[in-house]
């Protein structure tokens, strides 16, 4: 079983071509904020799924497997929909 979990682990990292983007975002303060980040992101096909951290400030942001976003992407995304970007880091 062990074995497995971490064949399943290796073949699961070695394959996944999706990223996870953590972006630190100011000026989000409400649940308004929350969807237009959310919604901004959705437009973009890359993007799998987005997750707001509203009370510490982080978007998360999983792309597609295969799929990537770099940075200016995600910072025009942000800037776009009204909020500034400090910090993008990746996971
Ligand atoms: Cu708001």
């Amino acid at each position: 079983m062990r074995l497995f979990i971490i064949t399943a682990l290796v073949l699961s990292s070695a394959a996944a071509q999706a990223e996870t983007i953590v972006a630190s975002v100011n000026g989000m303060v409400c649940a308004i904020c929350v969807s237009g980040i959310e919604k901004s992101f959705k437009k973009n096909a890359a993007v799998e799924k987005v997750n707001v951290d509203l009370e510490n400030g982080k978007v998360t942001v999983d792309t597609k497997s295969g799929s990537k976003l770099d940075d200016a992407t995600v910072t025009k995304t942000i800037v776009n929909a009204g909020y500034a970007v400090t910090e993008i880091a990746r996971r």
